[in-house]
């Protein structure tokens, strides 16, 4: 008899989604989008409809590996933990706990999975990442401005008269966006999209700007400008907004002209995006990609300072929004971030090679596959052949458990049992396993506590994940919010954040109202003759980051402006070259794109020659800890 169960999705995306699975004797045979649940609507983004392809993957780990003799090797449970074991004390005894660390990425993005951090914390602590390559910029921004970052519920929209989508592509990385946006578009919205790339999100908008890449702090200047020349700004602006004068100054460091020559767009487009703003109430929609540059976090202050100017902030409809905090709800009090040193995740690769007194000897890396996903990939690897201790939980041979000494093989999003909240809404929940695991699979919990036994920390990560769900929903229970409820009842909203953020334009900054920028922050890159294309690598429908439903078959796709191609035919193969690597490539003819933009999907594998981040120097953006991807200059080559 098949049974129908619910669970939540646990991967790296705004929606965490709730799915219903068709389950036969243990084997899911079919995953729909819960109609119950206000985000999810009944549909399921193209990635994970096709879950099942990687749920069932012949690919996939089910026993652990060792290396051995060079080689990984399948191994029993109690060996590869008894090995670990005996390394990790050896190390800490010989080098001190700093000669280890722990890297964790959003793999799966439950909570119950901290108890690894909590796991390390207390065996050393050891060495822990710092800065974010996915949101650093824009959180540092936000928090800069705003004294921390929030945003409405997605249905806020619904109260905005005009909303600017400023670099996002919901049709691939935000798609239960879409069902919002059409309805504030149908209900009179006016929609603007502002990207450097040409994408279907468009199709959404009534009209389409698209910017020379990094050069939306030129626009905003041009904006800002006009809305000050206009007498659009909201003459109570001073009330809510610190150094009004001096941001003032900035954008008027320029004529409109020449900023919009520097953003590379039409005087026009600056001044709809100020009659969009002065139409209030406006929401900025603030994407995730503009952060990742050398002038990120720069450009994220600068529509910080545009909704805060013309009294877009704070008010039903009015906002400037970039995420919410997914992590509010829940109890972590238990980890107190104490860790002696920190690695800069974007630079992960250099920084394990440079780091000394004491050097790093052991990485143990949880839901994250740094080779692939983070910049300069030959160099995080050669980090890691290099180390004498690389342990990877994962439940594929990726190309960075590919490097491990030893891969424990783990749970899938239809097995997870945890808590988890969105960085896109503010409804929290639980998974639970609704397929039958393969024997020989551990969760992250059952290994770390394995881990524990063996090195007198039994006690400290004790409790089954039901338990430690508790833990985590302290905060909420007072508020009626257990896990009883979320268990029968599905995810429900938290009580710690309004509907609308910020309200009464009410800043947790020193002064109380917002910060504005005053000055001109880092430049973009720009292009040369020698390399004459932005690098802008983007998530395609087909995978979350690395995981790909089905693999990625021959050269990744490169799409360029047919003026660009460099002479070479559509649907040839040639090389993309940056200043450090190259890889092949297949050329796609893409007339609607910039001629100065290379566009490549995120998440190749490096070792099928498919991986971008093997062409991207490790680069910092401008604050924040984030990383300079999309700052990376190309160019085509003939093969
Ligand atoms: N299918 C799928 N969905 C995903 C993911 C995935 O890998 N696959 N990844 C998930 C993750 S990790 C995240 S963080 C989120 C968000 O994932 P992201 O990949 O960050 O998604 P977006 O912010 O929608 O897309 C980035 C957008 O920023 C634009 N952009 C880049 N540079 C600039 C610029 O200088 N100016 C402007 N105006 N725009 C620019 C790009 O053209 C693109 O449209 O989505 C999640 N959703
Ligand atoms: N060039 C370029 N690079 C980028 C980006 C870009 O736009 N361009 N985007 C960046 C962004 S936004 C992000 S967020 C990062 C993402 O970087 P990562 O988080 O490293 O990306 P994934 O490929 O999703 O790797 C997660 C791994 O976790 C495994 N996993 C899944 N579930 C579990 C689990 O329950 N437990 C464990 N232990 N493992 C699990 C998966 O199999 C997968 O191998 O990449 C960044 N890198
Ligand atoms: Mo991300």
């Amino acid at each position: 008899m098949a049974e129908r169960l619910k669970t939540l999705c646990n991967r790296d995306c705004p929606d965490v989604c709730s799915i219903v699975a068709t389950v036969e004797d243990g084997r899911v045979t079919r995953i729909q989008g819960d109609k119950d649940h206000p985000i999810t609507q009944g549909f399921l983004c193209e990635r994970t409809s096709k879950f099942l392809d990687r749920q069932y993957s012949p690919e996939r780990l089910l026993t652990p590996l060792m290396r051995k003799d060079g080689v990984l090797e399948p191994a029993s449970w109690d060996e590869a933990l008894d090995f670990v074991a005996e390394k990790l004390v050896a190390i800490r005894h010989e080098s001190g706990p700093a000669a280890i660390f722990h890297y964790r990425s959003a793999g799966t993005m439950g909570l119950v999975n901290s108890v690894t951090s909590y796991f390390f914390e207390q065996f050393g602590p050891v060495t822990d990442r710092t800065g974010d390559i996915c949101s650093g910029a824009g959180e540092w921004a936000q928090t800069t401005d705003f004294g921390d970052f929030e945003c409405a519920d997605p249905s806020d929209l619904l109260n905005a008269r005009q909303i600017i989508v400023w670099g996002r592509n919901v049709y691939v990385s935000w798609t239960h966006l879409i069902p919002v946006l059409r309805e504030a578009r149908a209900r009179g919205a006016g929609i603007v999209l502002v990207d450097p790339v040409h994408h279907r999100t468009s199709e959404l908008c009534d009209r389409f700007v698209q910017p020379r890449p990094g050069g939306d702090f030129a626009l905003a200047m041009a904006t800002a400008r006009l809305l000050f020349e206009r007498g659009w700004t909201d003459p109570d602006a001073a009330r809510w907004c610190d150094h009004l004068e001096a941001f003032r100054a900035l954008a008027y460091s320029k004529p409109v002209e020449a900023w919009c020559g520097e953003a590379d767009v039409s005087a026009d487009a600056a001044e709809d995006l100020a009659r969009r703003l002065h139409d209030r109430p406006a929401t900025i929609l603030v994407g995730w990609g503009l952060g990742r540059r050398l002038n990120g976090a720069g450009i994220v202050r600068a529509l910080d300072a545009l909704g805060a100017i013309t009294g877009n902030i704070g008010v039903p409809g009015g906002s400037v929004a970039f995420e919410a905090k997914r992590r509010r709800p829940f109890d972590l009090s238990f980890i107190a971030d104490s860790a002696p040193r920190r690695i800069m995740e974007p630079q992960l690769g250099e920084q394990i090679l440079a780091a000394s007194d004491p050097p790093i000897r052991a990485v143990w890396i949880t839901a994250a596959n740094p080779v692939a996903m983070l910049p300069d990939s030959a160099r995080t690897a050669h980090a890691l052949e290099t180390r004498e201790l690389v342990v990877v939980a994962d439940s594929f041979l990726t190309d960075t458990a590919e490097r491990a000494h030893v891969v424990f093989p783990t749970t899938t999003l239809l097995e997870n049992d945890d808590v988890l909240g969105s960085y896109g809404h503010h409804h929290v929940g639980v998974s639970r396993p609704v397929a039958r695991r393969p024997e020989g699979v551990r969760s992250d919990l059952e290994i770390i506590q394995a881990l524990a036994a063996r090195v007198g920390l039994a006690d400290v990560v004790a409790g089954d994940a039901r338990s430690w769900k508790r833990r985590l929903l302290k905060k909420l229970e007072p508020h009626g919010i257990t896990l009883e409820r979320l268990e029968e009842e599905g995810p429900i909203r938290h009580p710690f954040v309004t509907p609308i953020a910020f309200p009464e334009r009410a800043f947790p900054t020193p002064s109380g109202r917002a910060n504005l920028m005053t000055e001109v922050p880092a430049s973009p890159a720009v292009p040369t003759a020698e390399f004459p294309l932005f690098l802008m690598s983007l998530s395609t429908e087909k995978a979350q980051a690395s995981q790909w439903s089905r693999p990625l078959v021959g050269p990744v796709p490169v799409t360029v402006h047919p003026d660009a191609a460099a002479g070479i035919a559509d649907g040839a193969t040639a090389r993309l070259e940056s200043s450090i690597a190259s890889i092949t490539v297949r050329v796609v003819h893409d007339p609607l794109q910039r001629r100065d933009v290379a566009l490549v999907p995120k998440g190749g594998r490096f070792k099928a020659g498919q991986c971008v981040n093997a062409l991207i120097r490790a680069r910092l953006s401008d604050h924040g800890g984030g990383a300079a991807l999309s700052d990376e200059l190309v160019r085509l080559v003939p093969l």
